[in-house]
């Protein structure tokens, strides 16, 4: 994160728990459709998708609270529902770089489930509603999934040192795809980790 003040003093800010924003932002990141080309597993759908025009499936907004020595960070994230073939819009997912840091993440809007996984493929998935907060330990990756039809809104609180891993996601995704399957939400095996 760049161009990041230091300020030691006690900082507070107003979040839109509605859209996730709040002001001053001091970095913003939208993923769409052709970000998230490697994760999604249906392909044909993906290209129909980009033909028409790409669609934005989430925004990033991020406070880093950067004082002369901790780099606590809040980032906000937005996810629109949708589908995409018969998958629900999701995050990219990631593990942090570090291994001695974790996150907190709190639900403020909407419905979902929030995957976890360790680098062995030891699964752990949260069903998510509007207040519900998971502490994510150093060792699992995390993505957030939005099952409702309403945006999903959530809040994570973590260290800027902790840094991004997506390679190992990129490569096979999570053990389980969160698709819609008879109508209704379902988590299936991930043919990648058969
Ligand atoms: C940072 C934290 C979140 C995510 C954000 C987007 O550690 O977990 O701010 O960066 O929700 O997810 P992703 O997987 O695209 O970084
Ligand atoms: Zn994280």
């Amino acid at each position: 994160m760049k161009n990041v003040p230091v300020n030691n003093y006690p900082t507070s800010i107003q979040l839109d728990i509605h859209d996730g924003k709040f002001e001053p932002c001091l970095e913003f990141e939208q993923r769409k459709v052709s970000d998230l080309a490697k994760m999604f597993s249906d392909k044909a759908a993906i290209e129909d998708i980009l033909r028409r025009g790409d669609r934005l499936v989430y925004e990033i907004r991020y406070y880093p609270f950067f004082t002369s020595n901790s780099d606590m960070a809040l980032g906000t994230t937005i996810i629109f529902p949708g589908k995409v073939g018969n998958e629900y819009h999701m995050t990219k997912g990631h593990f942090h770089e570090r291994e001695d840091q974790p996150e907190v993440y709190h639900c403020v809007q909407g419905e979902g489930v929030l995957q976890m996984m360790t680098r062995e493929g030891e699964y752990v998935s949260a069903p998510w509603k509007a207040d519900t907060i998971t502490h994510i330990p150093p060792q699992f990756a995390h993505r957030v999934v939005n099952t409702g039809t309403f945006p999903l809104v959530f809040v994570a609180v973590f260290h800027v040192a902790a840094g991004h891993e997506y390679g190992p996601i990129e490569q096979r995704g999570f053990r389980y795809k969160v698709v819609e399957k008879d109508g209704k939400m379902a988590e299936v095996s991930n043919p990648r980790w058969a």
